[in-house]
């Protein structure tokens, strides 16, 4: 099942919530920063560790990995590295990717319910209509090979985002 919900992804009680973040897993400003804010140092430890690990050369665009949720209602925080807008080149994939592997991480963790944000369309510069649909399509696509998730939240955070989350959900 696919819920459109005008908020803040900080204030969602789900299984999972995606963090827009980037490369370094250091944390950063929107939903990245929200996050580890709201989330407290937990959150920014865990993805500490993981950059001594297995991790240590960053989380690559497209790819997903879970921590801790720290002090948020979520359970974990899957984080996601979502391709930067380009005009010259189709980066669609990439964005396609962080939403596919994200659902398979929460999936493997046995999530039921996760809320995403709108990944790229803040800082990254994703137009919000293309955005919305590659969103959609690939989560809907990914759920449906996987049995655990019942629920996928996307959390915009003003009209115009939801708007278009909206016209894309209509356009299915
Ligand atoms: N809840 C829900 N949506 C939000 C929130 C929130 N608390 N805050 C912002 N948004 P962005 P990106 C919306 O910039 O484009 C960070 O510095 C926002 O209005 O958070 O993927 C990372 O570290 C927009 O529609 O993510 C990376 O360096 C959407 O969330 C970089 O930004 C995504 O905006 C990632 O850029």
């Amino acid at each position: 099942m696919i819920e459109l919900v005008l908020g803040d992804i900080t204030d969602q009680d789900v299984d999972v919530i995606v963090n827009a973040a980037n490369s370094s897993l250091l944390g950063g400003s929107g939903v990245d920063g929200a996050i580890h804010r709201k989330g407290g140092p937990e959150i920014l430890a865990a993805c500490r560790e993981l950059r001594a690990g297995h991790y240590g050369g960053g989380l690559k665009t497209g790819h997903a990995v879970a921590t801790t949720a720290g002090r948020l209602l979520a359970k974990w925080v899957v984080h996601t590295v979502g391709p930067v807008w380009s005009d010259i080149e189709d980066h669609s994939s990439l964005l396609d990717a962080c939403h596919r592997n994200s659902v398979k991480v929460a999936s493997g963790l046995g999530a039921r319910t996760i809320a995403f944000p709108a990944i790229s369309t803040g800082i990254y510069g994703w137009p919000l209509d293309s955005a919305a649909s590659i969103a959609l399509a690939a989560t809907t696509e990914q759920i449906a090979e996987l049995s655990h998730i019942t629920t996928v939240r996307f959390v915009l955070f003003d009209q115009t985002a939801y708007k278009a989350f909206e016209r894309a959900l209509k356009r299915r």
